[in-house]
């Protein structure tokens, strides 16, 4: 196939005003009747072609008359209809098959077909896999749908948009009918019909709109739904304050599936989410879990506005979207949670996800030039590098001047199909800023290297600052240009405390922000007491990777004195770094101790949050150290970075960590307060670190924890610690809790992803093992990815085997499931990300794993394309 080029793009010949669509509704086969009112842009003259895939079609018929044979075409992957006028009104009746549907991608089936229920998915193009119609964003119509079907084996029947109407019909079927006011894209369109339970509430908007809120789930799961209703309550009050921006329906559904290829869908009035994002209680979820389910409910909410009022343009323009509600959700989250852990956690992701995707041969830039298969690039650079921009955005224009520029973005686009120009342009309009030079953001792969050097200046009390930056070429953009960089900074003093900040425009602030434009700039500081040490980047202010010639005690000085925890963290982060190279190398151990002895002090500082502590204790993973490598062996990655720890363990002492063990245990509850949260991280942490040094006595602690864990966070860390360091001791607590959770899906798929990630050679065999576990299925999204998906992604010694066994059985898995589901298949493959600096032998094997793959001639587009880059 050949790539869609965002240069290509031309607005629509042809609109649809609105849509009746009519569903006469069943699990093997499912007829749907389409009504379109078209409207056709006078200045082109093509002739109407609509999108379809997998449709049989049953009849057509335009402005009342049956087309005859010669009037339309069915052509791959649509149908071409001669004869059409504007005003013209297109009628077509086609017929699917949802519970053959494996691709979960338009109607299908989740669950058996005797007791499942069927529902949609159509981002990005899965519309046109219901019926034939310009499955494109900015094609944008008004909905009427009407369900019928058998009332014993559907009796609940929901679409996107306010009700209108329902009623019986012969044979014991039934009727139900929805109209939404708002046109939306194909894309945001929903059905759900089966057996379904719900929990309600009612909701005023603060513009004064009763709403009601309902949740929908299977019978099993109903009871797990309450927190993800506490969520969404407190989501719609927060974009009320936060961003002014109100519901816009009488009613707001969301409906749980164990069957979905991402976490969740924001389809107008209709969200429909995978359980992994909307089930928690404390007994099958952990406090990750929760934290999940908070922000991936805003998420979907928020989308409302930045997504469905305010769509894109195009696929192109996917981050103006996704992007923006990512950096949305963040900020809620950081506002109901701690906002320090929230950057934690969010930047460490960027750093695991994203980074890495930059570097390597899937790079592409936040809104990219082409693509093949738009599913593939719904990814880490789009969705968390786009949030990083607008973070950047927003901490340009302040929180005032970005609400200015947010309302402005959403009156001027409401109800528009928009580009990321058009954000630009009103953020920066609104507060009389030309915020264009941010658009190379956009346009430009690869993450910028930012380069610091001090000198200070004793006589004159002077500090100058050298920035410097650089982007790695890339195969796409060779050249890359310069940025603008924001560099948020403070200077420390030797006392650890923060010093006045003098510079020719601001005086007496602790902290600022540089813009660093050009390749190279200085930036002066006067009145400087003492030669202090930067602190820069600060809360990671834009997405680039520092590199700073700091020494191990100028590290140190900031992760024990910085106000701001996710600094600390960050120095700390930059510390262990340091620390790690030093074990590499055998060099000088100045910086193992310093990281070792600052951490260990802080382990005593009593007035520390635990949560932050226990972050703290915790150096960057495998990913992250192999992404500095030009060489790499995951296997002595591993080895280091254990032994950088056993070296932290031992630095703070078993006695002091057997101490905080207990004492930490003592206090366990099964709340999900920060409070509870923060000890059962810092528990976690210090087990793990105990473990390391005796791991008898921690596995212990962990074999009675696992037993009275009265919470999913303590059970899971018990029953890891315990798998980790007594395979043999911890056999009887995984078969018990196979058994204790036999009949629930999300909590045996933590089982599986638990077992996927014990390190080293054994865990081919292991994967193998769990393969054969009768509850293991490639059908299922969840059920994959916590398997291979985990040990693919999340356990680097584990997969890479220097004998490549590892990629052969990867590879021959992802043959199979792209037969069942492209778009998971092509997802799972991103794990070869990295190959090319593997050394010699496993990159050798990963190679002939690729090239294996891409000589297949039945691969989907979804892994053609990510094989394809891969290989190039
Ligand atoms: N906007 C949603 C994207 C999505 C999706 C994309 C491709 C295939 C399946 C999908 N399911 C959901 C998710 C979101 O960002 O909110
Ligand atoms: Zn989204």
């Amino acid at each position: 196939s050949l790539p869609i080029r965002l240069a290509d793009y031309r607005a629509p010949a042809w609109r649809v005003e609105r849509v009746e669509l009519d569903f006469e509704l069943g699990i093997a086969t499912t007829e749907i009747g389409a009504k379109l009112l078209l409207r056709r842009d006078p200045a082109q003259d093509e002739s109407l072609r609509l999108d379809g895939e997998n449709l049989e079609l049953i009849s057509i018929a335009l402005d009342g008359e049956v087309l005859a044979d010669d009037a339309y075409r069915l052509v791959d992957g649509g149908l071409e209809v001669h004869g059409a006028r504007d005003g013209s009104v297109l009628e077509t009746r086609v017929r699917v098959h949802p519970a053959a549907n494996t691709a979960l991608e338009g109607l299908y089936l989740s669950g058996p077909s005797e007791t499942g229920f069927l529902l949609t998915q159509c981002e990005a193009q899965g519309f046109r896999h219901i019926t034939f119609f310009p499955d494109r964003p900015d094609v944008q119509a008004i909905y009427t749908v009407t369900l019928r079907a058998d009332r014993a084996r559907f009796p609940v029947l929901l679409a996107g948009g306010n009700p209108d109407g329902s009623g019986e019909l012969e044979d014991g079927r039934h009727w139900a009918r929805f109209v939404d006011p708002h046109p939306k894209p194909a894309y945001l369109f929903a059905l759900v019909a089966g057996r379904l339970e719900k929990i309600e509430q009612d909701y005023r908007t603060a513009d004064g709109r009763d709403v009601q809120l309902k949740i929908w789930a299977e019978a099993d799961a109903i009871d797990r739904c309450h927190y993800a209703m506490d969520a969404l309550v407190r989501s719609m009050r927060w974009d009320e304050q936060a961003y002014g921006r109100n519901y816009d329906l009488d009613v707001f559904h969301v409906v749980a599936t164990h069957d979905f290829n991402m976490g969740a869908m924001e389809n107008k009035g209709l969200n429909i989410f995978n359980t992994k994002c909307l089930l928690a209680d404390a007994d099958s979820s952990t406090d990750d879990e929760y934290r999940r389910v908070e922000a991936v409910v805003a998420h979907e909410y928020f989308h409302n506005w930045s997504g469905n009022r305010v769509t894109c343009r195009d696929w192109f323009q996917l981050s103006l979207k996704e992007g923006f509600t990512v950096y949305r959700e963040q900020c809620f989250s950081a506002d109901m949670n701690s906002a320090p852990l929230k950057r934690i956690e969010d930047v460490g992701l960027l750093r695991r996800a994203q980074f890495p995707e930059d570097a390597g041969p899937l790079a592409h830039p936040v809104r990219p030039a082409e693509y093949r298969e738009i599913n593939n690039f719904y990814t880490a650079t789009v969705y968390e590098k786009g949030a990083e921009l607008v973070r950047m955005l927003a901490g340009k224009l302040g929180t005032a001047g970005f609400r200015r520029g947010t309302d402005l973005y959403f009156s001027r686009n409401d109800g528009r199909a928009a580009a990321l120009e058009d954000f630009l342009a009103a953020l920066g309009e609104a507060n009389d800023v030309d915020l264009s030079p941010y658009l190379a953001w956009y346009g430009q792969s690869g993450t910028p290297r930012l380069k610091a050097h001090g000198h200070y200046d004793a006589t004159r009390h002077e500090y100058t600052l050298t920035l410097s930056q650089h982007t790695p070429a890339s195969l796409q953009q060779p050249r890359k240009q310069p940025l603008p960089i924001p560099v948020k900074l403070a200077l420390f003093g030797s006392d650890g405390r923060m010093l006045p900040l003098h510079t020719d425009g601001q005086t007496d602030a602790s902290e600022i922000v540089v813009v660093l434009d050009e390749a190279e700039q200085c930036f002066v500081f006067r009145d400087v007491p003492e030669r202090p040490v930067p602190s820069l980047l600060r809360g990671l202010s834009a997405p680039a990777v520092l590199e700073c010639d700091y020494t191990p005690a100028e590290l140190a000085l900031l992760l024990g004195h910085d106000p701001d925890g996710f600094n600390r963290w960050d120095a700390g982060q930059q510390l262990a770094l340091r620390a790690y190279d030093a074990l590499r190398d055998g060099a000088h151990n100045g910086a193992v101790n310093a990281w070792c002895d600052t951490l260990a002090a802080l382990f005593d500082d009593a007035r520390l949050d635990a949560a932050l502590l226990a972050d703290l204790l915790v150096p960057p993973g495998e990913i992250e150290l192999a992404e500095r490598e030009s060489v790499v062996d995951p296997a002595r990655i591993y080895t280091l970075r254990q032994q950088l720890q056993q070296r932290l363990a031992a630095r703070i002492g078993a006695d002091k960590l057997e101490a905080r063990y207990r004492s930490l245990a003592a206090q366990s509850t099964a709340g999900i307060d920060a409070v509870s949260q923060a000890n059962r991280s810092l528990k976690q942490r210090v087990l793990q670190l105990l473990a390391l040094l005796d791991p008898t006595a921690a596995c212990h602690h962990a074999a009675t924890q696992y037993l009275d864990a009265p919470s999913m966070t303590d059970r899971l860390a018990a029953l890891g610690v315990l798998a980790r360091h007594d395979a043999a001791r911890s056999v009887e607590p995984l078969v018990h809790y196979r058994k204790r959770y036999a009949s629930d899906p999300l909590a045996l798929d933590k089982w599986f992803a638990l077992q996927a990630q014990l390190p080293g050679e054994g865990a081919l065999a292991r994967v193998q093992a769990l393969e054969a576990d009768p509850a293991f299925t490639l059908k299922n999204p969840n059920r994959a990815r916590a398997l291979l998906g985990t040990w693919a992604n999340g356990n680097p010694s584990g997969f890479h085997r220097a004998d490549g066994a590892g990629y052969r059985l990867y590879a021959d898995r992802l043959l199979a499931l792209d037969a069942l589901n492209p778009q998971i298949a092509a997802r799972l493959a991103t794990a070869f990300n990295g190959w090319q600096r593997l050394e010699p032998h496993r990159r050798e094997a990963a190679h002939a794993a690729l090239a294996s793959l891409a000589g297949h001639d039945q691969l989907s587009r979804n892994l053609a394309e990510i094989v394809g880059n891969m290989l190039k």
